[in-house]
């Protein structure tokens, strides 16, 4: 018998898209997508409309393994899960007693999004004392830049943009990566408004545009100074809003002084005369909609770019005016209770930290204690970590033990001593959040585990049971915490219940469209151009426009590297769909004509990228999307292709996360050694 279940996309994607499951004799048949829901209404991308292919994988893990050869080697036997666990315990046991509980560190991120098994581990590492991870992998350098200029709040909603009449699509490559936004700019484009895409290279959205700036990669903060040098010269203000709602602005008069267009052209590499135009554009629209992505925040000044940008609502009012404001992300209205589910009162008082982009140094490094036992679920490392050569170094360590809970056989997985067979967002009860719209959802199982699969909760749960571990969040089944998680004092939670959110509809929390309307969650309460938090951790108090460079091995490299998402993969995930690995075609490297002429590399051809850190082969792509001096490699894909061979472990000016897109690289044809 056939039936069609709503669920719910467990990606680490803004969309977070309603599902409509097929499913037969507890196959997957299609997954389409929930026309019930608002925000995603009724359409998926192609990625997930294959998912019966990534949850029916042959190659999926459907029972626990040992490993049998050298480390990193790929050969392991089957195991039970009795005899899988024996393992695990006896080696954190071991880890522990021998070298303290920081010896043990856990490593996880986003592969699964729903709140109750992607937060799964934490309260057992909190009560081991285990090292803690510091999760800034992806977007802390955004969020700390916007909360310095407008505070913790959440943002202006995407929907209310149908009543824009202009889109500014900030170093986002929205087509690919928040697909579902694009609908509510294109009504609002079919009003008339004009869309506007600010990046390196002229990608997927960038094609669709009606105006195209073409930007120097780590120079946005001083296009956003440029914007404002002119938005003040020409007074296009709103001086009612900048008097009772901002701090600083003299300062900030002052400071954008420093920043006419001949001055910002010369950064920014954008003609002053575009410079003009998009600052005229946004200083005369009557409803400015800017959606930031975090292109500008992989670089080493990102929060200040992400600061700076965050900024321009402010001097012309955007705040106060339907269909105008900045989206950067949704998450802070989905205030839940987690501290009950998280505990972190369990861990002791000054336990080690560890930040996840420095996993390279924190295993091969690192001392008082060295990490012994390494356990790795919902993430890739070895594939999605900066600095791969040291990453993986360390993994291959014969004296680190690494447990990796996964559902494919990951360049991760490979390392291990333990493979863990994980259970899919199908096989689950959770809730989801989003980072792009206001809705939360619930999903329950639409099949059962795939083989001996576990849940990320389940498998937490029977580690804590055998360490006797005797607090409540132990023992709670999905319901019971998702239960807990909903009882909050938010004012956007009121009237969230666990019943209607049973009945698995998306329900909207309660968010006006313009959430900055209530003020602005700053020290000052605020928008804050001058910014004395900032001041206070030793950075610039006011905007700063000098860009972000890599300065390692530039008297070797000469080209910027930026590594932006994959319009076929997700991270890496779904590099092991083979139909989704067909559609990306062979890992590339876009290399502008200039450039590819002077190193003799022509279209097509096998290339190395390299620099000291690594090196990369995949296929010249020669095109003038991109610029001169700039690569592209779009998409993390595995084994020796992933770009993160090149990336480094530099930490942002703000957030402590990783400038991805801040690198410098060369890039040869194979015969040719440069
Ligand atoms: N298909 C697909 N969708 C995804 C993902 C995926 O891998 N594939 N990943 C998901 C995740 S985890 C995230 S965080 C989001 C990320 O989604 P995005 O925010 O769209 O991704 P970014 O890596 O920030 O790259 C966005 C754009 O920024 C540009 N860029 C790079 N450097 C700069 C710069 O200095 N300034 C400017 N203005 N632009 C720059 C890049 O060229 C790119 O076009 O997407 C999510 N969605
Ligand atoms: N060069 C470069 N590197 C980057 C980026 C970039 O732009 N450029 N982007 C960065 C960003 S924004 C992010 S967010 C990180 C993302 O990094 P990760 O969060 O590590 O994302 P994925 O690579 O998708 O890996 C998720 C893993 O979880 C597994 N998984 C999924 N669901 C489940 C489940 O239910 N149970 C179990 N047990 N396992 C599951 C998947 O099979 C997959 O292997 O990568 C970062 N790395
Ligand atoms: S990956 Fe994003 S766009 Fe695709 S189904 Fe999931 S939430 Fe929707
Ligand atoms: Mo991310």
């Amino acid at each position: 018998m056939t039936k069609k279940l709503p669920s719910v996309c467990p990606h680490d994607c803004p969309d977070g898209c309603g599902l409509l499951v097929e499913v037969e004799n507890n196959h997957i048949k299609t997954v389409k997508g929930n026309p019930e829901h608002p925000f995603t209404r009724g359409f998926i991308c192609h990625k997930v409309s294959r998912y019966a292919e990534r949850v029916h994988n042959q190659n999926r893990l459907t029972t626990p393994m040992i490993r049998t050869g050298p480390k990193g080697g790929g050969s392991f036997r089957p195991a039970s899960w009795e005899e899988a666990l024996d393992l695990v315990e006896g080696n954190l046991r071991l880890a522990i007693k021998t070298y303290g509980p920081e010896s043990v560190l856990p490593y996880s991120y986003a592969g699964h999004f729903g709140v109750v098994h992607r937060n799964a581990g934490h309260a057992f590492f909190h009560k081991l004392g285990a090292s803690r991870l510091l999760r800034t992998i992806c977007s802390d350098a955004a969020t700390a830049g916007f909360t310095a200029s407008l505070g913790s709040g959440p943002s202006t909603d995407i929907e209310s943009a149908v009543n824009s009449d202009l889109v500014l699509i900030w170093g986002c490559n929205l087509l690919t990566t928040n697909l579902h936004a694009w609908p509510f700019f294109e009504k609002a484009k079919k009003n008339g408004a004009k869309i506007i895409v600010i990046d390196p290279y002229k990608n997927r959205t960038a094609q669709k545009a009606d105006l195209f700036i073409q930007i120097k990669p780590g120079t946005d903060a001083a296009l956003a100074l440029g914007m404002m040098h002119i938005l003040i010269a020409q007074d296009l203000l709103d001086h009612e809003f900048i008097k009772n709602h901002t701090q600083g602005f003299e300062a900030l008069v002052r400071k954008s002084r420093e920043y006419p267009p001949p001055y910002v052209e010369k950064i920014t590499g954008v003609d002053r005369g575009v410079l003009e135009e998009l600052a005229l554009a946004y200083g005369r629209a009557k409803a400015p909609f800017i959606r930031p992505g975090c292109g500008p925040i992989r670089q080493l000044k990102g929060g200040m770019a992400m600061r700076t940008i965050a900024l321009l609502p402010a001097l012309v009012g955007a705040f106060s005016r339907p269909g105008a404001g900045i989206n950067r992300s949704t998450s802070p209205a989905f205030a839940l209770n987690t501290a009950p589910f998280l505990r972190p009162d369990l861990s002791p008082e000054g336990t080690r930290v560890v930040n996840m982009v420095e996993l390279g140094q924190a295993l091969t490094s690192l001392g008082s204690p060295p990490v012994k036992v390494f356990y790795n679920y919902l993430a890739n490392p070895a594939v999605v970590a900066p600095d791969l050569s040291q990453v993986r170094a360390g993994l291959k360590r014969e004296d680190l033990f690494t447990v990796v809970h996964e559902l494919f056989m990951t360049d991760t997985a490979r390392y291990a001593d333990v493979i863990l067979p994980g259970s899919t967002s199908m096989e689950v009860t959770d809730l989801y959040t989003s980072y792009g719209h206001y809705y939360l959802q619930m999903a329950r199982p639409v099949i059962p585990p795939v083989g001996r699969s576990r849940s990320t909760l389940k498998v937490f749960q029977d580690l804590a049971a055998r360490f006797g571990f005797t607090e409540e969040v132990f023992k709670q089944s999905e319901d019971e915490i998702i239960e807990q998680l909903l009882q909050t004092d938010s004012p956007y939670m009121q009237e969230i219940t666990f019943e209607d959110l049973s009945s698995l509809k998306p329900l909207r929390l309660k968010v006006g469209a313009n959430p900055f309307e209530q003020g602005f969650k700053t020290p000052s309460g605020k928008v804050e151009f001058l910014s004395e938090s900032l001041g206070k951790k030793g950075l610039p108090v006011l905007p700063d426009g000098s860009p972000s460079l890599d300065l390692e091995g530039r008297d070797r490299y000469t080209l910027q590297l930026i590594t932006p998402p994959n319009h076929h993969l997700l991270n890496s995930s779904f590099n092991e769909v083979e139909s989704l690995r067909e559609k990306a075609g062979p890992p590339r490297a876009l290399i502008h004509p200039e450039d590819a002429r002077s190193r003799g590399i022509t279209d097509g051809r096998q290339v190395r990228v390299f620099n000291d850190r690594g090196i990369c082969l995949v296929q010249a792509k020669v095109t003038d999307d991109t610029q001169p001096g700039l690569v592209v490699m779009e998409g993390i894909f595995d084994k020796e292709a992933s770009a993160n061979h090149l990336t480094s472990q530099n930490i942002t000016d703000m957030g402590e996360s990783c400038a991805f897109h801040c690198n410098l690289v060369e890039v040869a044809t194979l015969e040719n050694p440069v």
